[in-house]
């Protein structure tokens, strides 16, 4: 397909863009740091969910609380959708302090990359996060 005169004459004269090989080694670097830093990352993020995943048959174990709640928000019924709501308060009953409380949130980042208070929050209606807000704000 050939392109019109004066759109040809455009690409032939238009500037050149030059690059210094300092500032092609300053993009080569900053490039090779963000992909060091996404990796370690990464690497990061998979130990401390192995860590995690390693407990969470251990009754009592922060991540043993998170993987209870998570199932309660994913399987109540054939259909594979909904939430146990039962089986998520009688969870948050059963932990037993607010420093546990804090460390099942922080397995649970750990294990499922989101945030506990805004999964309960969606997953339960605004009555029922009051209630299970209430049952987390008792605890000492
Ligand atoms: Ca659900």
């Amino acid at each position: 397909m050939a392109l019109p005169t004066l759109a040809m004459q455009a690409i032939k004269n238009r500037p050149k863009i030059k690059v210094s090989p300092t500032a092609s080694n300053i993009l080569i670097a900053s490039g090779l740091t963000i992909g060091v830093f996404f990796l370690v990352r990464s690497l990061v993020r998979g130990f401390k969910r192995n860590h995690r995943e390693r407990h969470a048959l251990k009754p009592g174990n922060p991540a043993n609380y998170a993987t209870q709640l998570k199932m309660a928000f994913e399987n109540d019924n054939s259909f594979g959708w909904g939430t146990n709501e039962e089986a998520v308060f009688t969870t948050i009953e059963q932990i037993p302090s607010a420093s546990m409380m804090r460390k099942v949130a922080r397995a649970y980042r750990d294990l499922y990359g989101s945030h506990l208070s805004a999964d309960l929050k969606s997953e339960l209606t605004s009555e029922e996060f009051a209630i299970a807000q209430e049952i987390i704000n008792l605890k000492s």
